[in-house]
């Protein structure tokens, strides 16, 4: 007998995974965990008819020769399937997306795509399977809601793809668009009321993250729903709700960030948890942790995260082409013609005191004032960074002081220049190893 299972808290791209993996692996029976999100339930329950699914207990394990694992690739995130661990006679296949995880298996298929259901999509699409309208729905619902309708940094062109050949197998936008939505209800409304009331804000190490803590009691569905629009209302480039449930004596932690370089997955593996770069979770044990402690926890690993976020000196141009206070403006034109560029810093022994540009030539009235030493015409600067700065904060600092170039210092020594250009291409990815 062959078995296919997911994750406790079952989501759309848990379900069409596993319905999905039913078509791939025909005779396998679809086993789904009790514990299932809430809108999940609602589809479920009307399409009961369409699937026939079983729950862990209803399985003989002794018969079992094949499992096959989706969208997780943790024991324990699956749900009775502990009789398994270990057994030699039954081989294990992973459809999954995610990172991390402890089950040996003999074939695993995680090309880190944007939701573990567009692996199958593909899948069953090279294998010319039929599909009806109603998977394609269920199927393309996996999809949307694990990468937020192909918007999260996590999503990949082949999500894209997957989305494009379900809508011509007809999958019905407004009956998902039903399901979807219900992920924010009342429960998580009056959540997210909470987070609002006293949110914290803090900057490390050059991002904005702001924090959360709201007492819950028992399960309350779709929280990562409620801290995206947490992070969407506080516009900061990572959010965190932190979740305390006495009454079970745990601490969820929930994060979700934009900052393509603040990774969430690896901040809360960290702390025993995972998941991706824009969304991720972990538990505590609440007993251990108040919500000030879980809060510097947190800081404290961004703020020693040096490889997740690149530092100014890793993408500033240097040396640099400076000119002492006293060259002239003479002197100044040649160089700027022979180095190709439009401006550069002045400084008075080593340290910027402005930046000098072609523009300010047209400052010039006479010939004889092309004697005059820069200092007289240059732009007196005060703004530069410290070299450990993110590529973020040095955009920030463009945009507010609206100049294209900013010094980068050492104990106020420069030493190079980030540039408008070195931020762009450090942001689309073109940043050479
Ligand atoms: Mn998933």
């Amino acid at each position: 007998m062959r078995i296919v299972t997911t994750h406790k808290g079952t989501d759309f791209d848990g379900l069409a995974s596993l319905i999905a993996a039913t078509m791939i692996y025909p005779d396998a029976v679809p086993v789904l965990p009790k514990s299932i999100n809430a809108n999940v339930r609602a589809f479920v329950a009307i399409h009961k008819d369409l699937f026939t699914i079983l729950h862990p207990r209803e399985i003989d394990f002794d018969e079992v020769t094949q499992l096959i694992v989706v969208d997780t690739n943790s024991w324990n995130r699956l749900e009775g399937m502990d009789a398994l661990k270990g057994r030699d006679d039954v081989t294990i296949h992973i459809w999954d997306h995610h990172e991390g995880g402890d089950i040996e298996a003999d074939r695993v298929i995680n090309d880190g795509l944007g939701s573990t259901v567009t692996h199958l999509v593909l899948e069953l699409e090279a294998r010319r399977l039929i599909l009806t309208p109603m998977l394609a729905t269920l199927f393309l619902m996996g999809i949307y809601e694990d990468t937020g309708y192909l918007s999260y940094p996590s999503t990949r062109a082949e999500d894209a793809r997957a989305v494009a050949w379900l809508l011509d197998r007809k999958a019905d936008l407004s009956i998902l668009g039903g399901f979807l939505r219900q992920a924010y209800g009342e429960k998580q409304k009056s959540v997210l009321f909470e987070m609002m009331k006293h949110p914290v804000r803090r900057k490390v190490n050059g991002y904005t993250l702001s924090f959360a803590s709201v007492p819950i009691v028992g399960h309350v569905a779709n929280l990562s729903v409620v801290v995206k629009m947490f992070l969407d209302l506080e516009n900061s480039d990572g959010a965190f709700g932190v979740f305390f449930d006495e009454s079970r004596g745990r601490c969820m932690i929930i994060g979700r960030g934009k900052a393509e370089t603040l990774d969430m997955g690896k901040l809360m593996r960290n702390l025993g948890g995972g998941g991706h770069p824009g969304a991720a979770s972990a538990q505590l044990k609440s007993d251990a942790h108040g919500p000030q402690e879980v809060f510097d926890t947190i800081c404290t690993l961004v703020e020693n995260d040096q490889v997740a976020s690149a530092q100014l000196s890793d993408i500033m141009s240097f040396p640099v082409v400076s000119v002492e206070t006293t060259v002239s403006m003479e002197t100044l034109g040649v160089l700027l013609k022979e180095k190709g560029c439009t401006g550069v810093p002045v400084t008075d022994q080593g340290r910027v005191v402005g930046v000098i540009s072609q523009r300010d030539f047209k400052k010039l009235r006479k010939e004889t004032q092309l004697q005059s030493p820069v200092k007289a015409y240059m732009t007196p600067s005060v703004v530069e960074i410290d070299a450990d700065k993110s590529p973020m904060e040095a955009a920030r600092l463009m945009i507010k002081h609206d100049i294209g170039r900013v010094p980068v210092v050492v104990d106020g020594e420069m030493i190079g220049i980030v540039t408008r250009t070195d931020v762009m291409r450090y942001y689309y990815d073109l940043i050479p190893d």
